[in-house]
């Protein structure tokens, strides 16, 4: 008899100790609360919910290590134990000398733009992301997207799609001057893009243009071990390399971070600013007191800092990332066998569903991605989030809506969280509403905040 060839599976590094019960609803009772809720999947209750593919943000399963690690707290006003631990271990695996922590990543922002941004100057960036841009606009900066064009293209399958374009940089130096550009502001991977990442090349040459006009180069580093891991499996010359030699080589390149701890680090709370700038340092420092607290513990608790701390130890590891990423894949492989249309190639952290496909006779402002968030939840209580138009919000200049090219509904996999079977579960709710699609009319919006007004907008079904 032939041998046959043996598929050998993987499984995730790490087995389950504790569980959290889950509620199952009917459709009906989802009919309501999605209703109540609006429409915006922000709005639903989390118990009305049965797999929540929201977002990574914060819904990580700490491991053992770490919830130990919350015992060890010292929660001493100023100069916490835990504090300088953390600190020990951003030197050592970003490579930052200094380091400021904040609740979370919107604050570290909040302090990097109100430091380097005066009114009037520039940000060039590779995509933007709601509260990054947020924070430079209202530090009086304008963003401009300087990703490669395939980004915006759903079925592009170049493998680096979260690099910038050099030419579209040079111009905008070139247009207003490299004094009116504080800095660059490069994300990896890039969440609006469908969790693209950046090559090393491309942050060479970018940081070559950078050097050359004298313009700062700042990273948004809160899923840089994802874009460390693609860069390991897709660009020639780092197969060998470890996700900890890559993601220092890259930190490498920047004059500073800011970091949501609440993705790579596997913790609910927490996010920091490092930078080898004394002087930003300094200001970053002194600024944290004013919005988040003493600059030993940026409004976090000391056992926050602690397992920060040993969730950056983590992270690192090969298996956790290829673990995770490799279960984004799948939930993708399956996606595909049902034809739904969706962002190539498969993101870090979710897989994102190409709503102005999936629902070709929707018009954007029908909200097509809003739609097919809410259709998922009723069909199965399977959660994601939209990003398209309500994401995108509108030009604080001119107040009209922005019409993003990509109008996408995001399923984002927490880390350690969900099994194989709620993927297959969530995949078959997928295919369901997309054999039904043509029932989907779309929405209107009677409620809209002013600032991201995607996490509290209402609609109604039209
Ligand atoms: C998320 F719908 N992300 O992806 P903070 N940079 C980057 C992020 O992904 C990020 C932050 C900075 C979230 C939460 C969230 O429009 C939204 O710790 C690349 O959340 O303050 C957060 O870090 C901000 C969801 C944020 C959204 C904004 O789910």
């Amino acid at each position: 008899m032939a041998k046959r060839k043996i598929k050998r599976s993987w499984a995730e590094p790490f087995k389950i100790k504790m569980v959290e019960p889950i509620k199952m609803t009917t459709r009906e009772y989802r009919e309501k609360c999605a209703k109540e809720a609006g429409y915006n999947t922000f709005l639903l209750k989390s118990e009305d919910v049965y797999i929540d593919l929201l977002t990574d943000s914060g819904t990580n399963a700490m491991s053992d290590y770490q919830w130990a690690g919350l015992m060890m707290g010292d929660e001493a006003y100023a100069g916490s134990r835990n504090f300088y631990y953390l600190w020990d271990n951003i030197k050592k695996y970003y490579g930052m000398p200094y380091f400021v922590p904040t609740h979370q990543g919107r604050a570290a922002e909040h302090i990097i733009s109100r430091i380097m941004i005066k009114p009037g100057d520039y940000i060039p960036g590779n995509m933007y992301f709601t509260t990054t841009r947020l924070h430079q606009e209202l530090a009086g900066g304008t963003f401009v997207d300087v990703i490669i064009d395939e980004a915006h293209k759903p079925q592009n399958k170049h493998p680096f799609k979260g690099n910038i374009d050099t030419d579209k940089l040079e111009d905008l130096i070139k247009k207003v001057g490299a004094k009116k550009i504080p800095y660059i502001s490069m994300a990896g991977p890039v969440n609006m893009a469908g969790g693209q990442p950046f090559s090393m090349q491309n942050l060479k040459e970018v940081h070559k243009i950078a050097k050359k006009h004298g313009i700062k180069l700042w990273f948004d580093a809160t899923r840089a071990t994802e874009n460390a891991y693609f860069i390991k499996v897709r660009e020639k010359g780092y197969e060998k390399k470890s996700i900890e030699q890559i993601l220092k080589e890259m930190c490498g390149y920047f004059d500073g971070i800011w970091v949501s701890a609440k993705k790579d680090l596997m913790v609910n709370i927490g996010g920091f600013l490092a930078t080898r700038n004394k002087k930003v340092y300094e200001e970053a420092r002194n600024m944290v007191v004013v919005y988040e607290g003493l600059h030993t513990y940026g409004g976090l608790a000391g056992r926050d800092m602690e397992a920060m701390a040993r969730g950056i130890e983590e992270m690192v590891k090969y298996e956790n990332v290829s673990s995770r990423v490799g279960q984004v894949e799948y939930c993708g492989k399956q996606l595909e066998k049902y034809g739904v249309p969706l962002v190539y190639p498969f993101g870090g952290h979710a897989i994102f569903l190409d709503a102005k496909k999936f629902l070709p006779h929707l018009k954007q402002d029908l909200f097509p991605a809003q739609s097919l968030a809410a259709e998922i939840y009723i069909d199965s209580g399977v959660r994601g989030m939209e990003r398209g138009i309500v994401s995108a919000g509108r030009d604080p200049k001119t107040g009209e809506n922005r019409y993003p090219k990509l109008e996408l509904v995001r399923l984002t996999f927490p880390r350690r969280v969900y099994t194989q079977s709620h993927i297959d579960v969530a995949v078959e709710s997928i295919a369901q509403v997309y054999q039904d699609r043509k029932k989907i009319k779309g929405l209107k919006m009677v409620y809209e905040p002013k600032y991201l007004r995607f996490f509290q907008a209402k609609f109604v079904k039209l």
